[in-house]
């Protein structure tokens, strides 16, 4: 672990690099508009809701976490296999409705302002924090970067954008606390939830979401014309991402038909998604989910603004699958299959596994020989840029 933070430390990555550490694409064409069947938030049976095209199961986390004995396995279990064979699920949010509220008025006054006062709040030696101008995000594999702007609000965050008085500094400072705070309490209810779904201690899986790299984006896509992706397709690289409902349509998921399908999260709920930290840990029981943010066809550029709360686990969490895990996922395999399943999840850390990702993602162009020795010795860096292994030929040799 020293040795990652003192890569870090060092500047062997830049803060675009890291910026992706919760947010990274494995996949990526660009995503082309398809046309958008609107359609409200419609509830089907007890469980299921209709978001727009895509089947998303909704829940009750109160009513989960209040229900005793076989109810409360039956509907632990069923937002476990939601997570599992949907990847996207919605949760009832309706109390922070008004706060959610509050925090799209913050956001339109924070990116309403010129372009040249937001450069004030450019943080970029600071990882994860502050504005962050369009152009900085290109999802692996797409062409052009992302068609948006960002604002990053890590925990304890202190360096707040200015704007042009003290008070509307602190209405920012206050509503984005709050909701980072509120964020907070629903991402450690639901992995608390998928601990008990595992069979694991709710302690090990959920405590170091709280006090983790927990990250606040607000995003504002841009009113444009152009058929730039708004969000290419990518996996979130966190543990769990809570997507509230944003200004406008335009977020789908692929199906594991390989369909893209909308998702139009309507006020009072709350969208959550897998990322890749849980996948790991998983052995691939609950795998990230891709997805992407596209203008509608008919969409007559309009802005759309989001907020997105990504989930992590601590740096120095261990992603070594749970056992009870690896046994199910193997299950009926021969120790060679096994073996060889397995060898997508090394015994590392967070750190050391997004490390491996945006080298293999030729995210950090020149990564120093002792971090690629590292990272090989661990089992990581399974698929270098070319460059890197010809450069390198002698490690990956062995
Ligand atoms: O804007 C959205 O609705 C989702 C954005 C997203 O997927 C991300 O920032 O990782
Ligand atoms: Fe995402």
């Amino acid at each position: 672990m020293s040795l990652i933070s003192n890569f870090v430390r060092e500047g062997v990555l830049t803060p675009a690099e890291y910026e992706q550490f919760t947010h990274m694409a494995t996949m990526g064409t660009a995503p082309t508009s398809k046309s958008f069947k609107e359609s409200c938030i419609e509830q089907k049976s007890s469980e299921v809701v209709s978001i727009d095209d895509a089947k998303i199961p909704l829940f009750d986390l109160a009513a989960i976490i209040t229900s005793t004995g076989q109810e409360r396995i039956n509907q632990v279990n069923a937002f476990g296999s939601a997570l599992k064979e949907v990847g996207f699920v919605a949760i009832k949010a309706e109390e922070i409705s008004s706060l959610i509220e509050k925090v799209t008025a913050q956001m339109e006054a924070y990116f309403s302002q010129s372009h040249q006062k937001k450069m004030e709040d450019d943080h970029k030696n600071n990882f994860q924090t502050g504005f962050w101008p369009q152009g900085f995000e290109t999802a692996a594999g797409a062409s052009q970067p992302d068609n948006k702007e960002t604002y990053f609000i890590p925990p304890n965050y202190k360096k707040w954008p200015t704007f042009s008085s003290l008070q509307e500094q602190e209405a920012f400072k206050s509503t984005m606390e709050e909701y980072q705070s509120i964020l907070t309490t629903y991402a450690t209810s639901c992995m608390s939830l998928i601990a008990e779904y595992l069979g694991e201690s709710t302690e090990n899986v959920s405590q170091s979401i709280t006090s983790a790299h927990n990250l606040l984006r607000l995003a504002h896509y841009f009113a444009s014309e152009s058929n730039a992706p708004r969000a290419g397709a990518h996996y979130d690289l966190n543990c769990l991402t809570l997507l509230p409902p944003a200004t406008g349509p335009g977020l789908q998921l692929r199906d594991k038909m390989g369909v893209w399908k909308s998702i139009n999260v309507q006020k009072g709920y709350l969208i959550v998604n897998t990322g890749e930290q849980l996948e790991k840990k998983t052995a691939g029981k609950i795998k990230a989910t891709l997805h992407r943010v596209v203008k509608a066809e008919n969409e007559k550029a309009a802005k759309r603004l989001a907020s997105i709360f990504f989930a992590s686990w601590s740096t120095s969490f261990s992603l070594k699958p749970f056992e009870n895990c690896i046994v199910e996922m193997t299950k009926g395999m021969s120790n060679e299959e096994k073996a060889e399943y397995l060898k997508q999840y090394p015994n590392v850390n967070v750190m050391e596994n997004l490390l491996s990702r945006l080298i293999e993602m030729g995210s950090i162009l020149d990564p120093k020989e002792e971090l690629i020795r590292d990272l090989h010795a661990k089992d990581l860096l399974k698929q270098p840029p070319k460059a890197i292994k010809d450069k390198y030929s002698e490690i990956f040799a062995n």
